[in-house]
């Protein structure tokens, strides 16, 4: 049974909660699910999506959500926004496949002169296209493996990068990533990264403390690309300390090391520009990018500097989908509608409206530690009171509570205590107000109990 309706700008941008949650056809959706799919995947919500567009989720039951987490930072743009469908169908019309490393198309070309021209670096470019973040992940490190002949890839703590072998182990996180996958991938080091909130030394200060662990455990020479999250995502919305980020590039250059930054969460308009790397003026060796870029669909990327890009032996990167047209139209879609709305903008003012209506909650409840973040990529961080000591309690309670009342929020954080708004860009005032208006009422609820 296939279920379709019109989603798009078009659908209602109202909350409307018209059963208990889940509804009576979401709850016959759980059960055929139980029996099909594997419980090793896992849904925030217990209901079934029927249509999505702009600020909204419609569920089977005619239950209306507001969307605060752009599923997990993608639908910036919004769900099945005009320029993505239009594009999808024309593309879907016209050929499917024929996969870009057999037979070529325009698409695939087109969204790499794209990524080139809006990653930051005025330097010369060139890109490469695959399925999904931790796939471009992977491809980053093989790359800079190839153009430095050297093995080692630097993370950080609290950084996330995916869930393949190689992406796991440059996971910082072991529940629910990596417990029990091992053995994974080598010539992976972690170092400490400045997490303003629970550190107050400055960020050259943690950088020189983590530069100097480099040098002594692995060998600079060793260090094939040094790979970092301008903002971790799934690590609670960490921005590293001003300094941190432009010291650590300024060591990987001295020493010859790929500058990479992973990009998935935070690019295409998130932060308030095309890429947060812009923020402290990075110019990375290479991007990752995913996520954003394609309106929804299966789409990623590697950009950078061409002569790193260009080192690679043909026929070294691919892979059967990677760029695949249908996505490719959807990027060009997608990115058309950032450019025509001014969604950097858009993600700024959506900064303001939040920030402003979470420092009155924070002097309300003293549980919310710290509110952080830039553009539309806010973040709260829960505390017990009077400490730093991580409140996941009260994060799950105010999560599952809006989730009930038909505000889907989002958590994150190593300690799993904060809760992360990422709306579509495309969603307007009233909706991240009233979404706000429910988180309010929850911490409320919650801390009366
Ligand atoms: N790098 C910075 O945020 C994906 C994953 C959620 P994929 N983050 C959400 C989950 O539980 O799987 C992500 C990211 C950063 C890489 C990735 C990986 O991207 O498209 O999920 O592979």
């Amino acid at each position: 049974m296939k279920m379709h309706a019109a989603g798009g700008p078009g659908l209602t941008q109202k909350r409307n909660i018209v059963t208990e949650i889940p509804g009576p056809k979401s709850k016959e959706l759980m059960a055929r699910r139980n029996n099909a799919v594997s419980t090793g995947v896992s849904s925030t919500l217990p209901i079934y999506v029927q249509a999505a567009g702009d600020g909204v989720i419609l569920d089977v039951d005619g239950n209306t959500f507001i969307d605060l987490g752009a599923g997990i930072a993608v639908v910036n743009v919004g769900n099945s926004a005009p320029h993505v469908v239009s594009e999808v169908q024309d593309q879907v019309t016209a050929f499917t496949h024929t996969c870009f490393m057999i037979a070529p198309y325009e698409g695939y070309v087109e969204v790499c002169e794209e990524l080139n021209a809006l990653t930051p670096g005025k330097f010369a470019k060139k890109s490469a296209l695959f399925n999904s973040g931790a796939e471009a992940v992977e491809n980053a490190v093989k790359i800079a493996r190839v153009f430095t002949k050297r093995d080692a890839i630097v993370v950080f703590e609290h950084g996330y990068h995916g869930r393949t072998n190689m992406t796991m182990a440059m996971t910082a996180k072991s529940m629910p990533y990596k417990h029990g996958f091992g053995p994974f991938a080598g010539e992976v080091y972690r170092v400490p990264v400045a997490y303003p909130f629970r550190d107050s030394r400055s960020g050259a200060e943690v950088a020189a403390a983590a530069i100097l662990k480099i040098e002594k455990e692995v060998g600079a020479d060793n260090v094939a690309a040094i790979v970092i999250e301008p903002i971790q995502g799934e690590g609670g919305f960490i921005a590293p300390t001003i300094g941190f980020l432009t010291a650590i590039r300024d060591f990987a250059k001295q020493k010859g090391i790929v500058f990479v930054a992973d990009e998935i969460q935070t690019g295409f308009c998130r932060t308030g520009q095309w890429f947060a790397s812009e923020h402290e003026n990075l110019e990375p060796d290479l991007i990752t990018t995913a996520k954003g870029i394609a309106g929804g669909l299966p789409l990623a990327g590697v950009t950078g500097r061409a002569e790193i890009m260009d080192s690679v032996h043909p026929s070294g990167l691919g892979g059967t989908y990677g760029g695949n047209p249908v996505a490719c139209a959807a990027a060009i879609g997608a990115i058309r509608t950032m450019k025509e709305m001014d969604l950097n903008a858009r993600a700024l003012k959506i900064e303001k409206l939040m920030v402003d209506r979470l420092k009155k909650m924070q002097s309300k409840f003293n549980v919310i530690g710290e509110i952080r973040g830039r553009g539309a990529m806010i973040a709260i961080e829960m505390i017990k009171p009077g400490s730093l000591e991580p409140n996941s309690e009260i994060t799950t309670t105010v999560a599952k509570g809006c989730h009930s009342e038909g505000v889907l929020v989002l958590t994150a954080g190593t300690y799993g205590n904060v809760i992360r708004f990422l709306p579509p860009l495309t969603m307007n005032d009233e909706l991240i107000s009233e979404g706000l208006d429910v988180v309010e009422a929850q911490f409320a609820k919650a801390l009366k109990a």
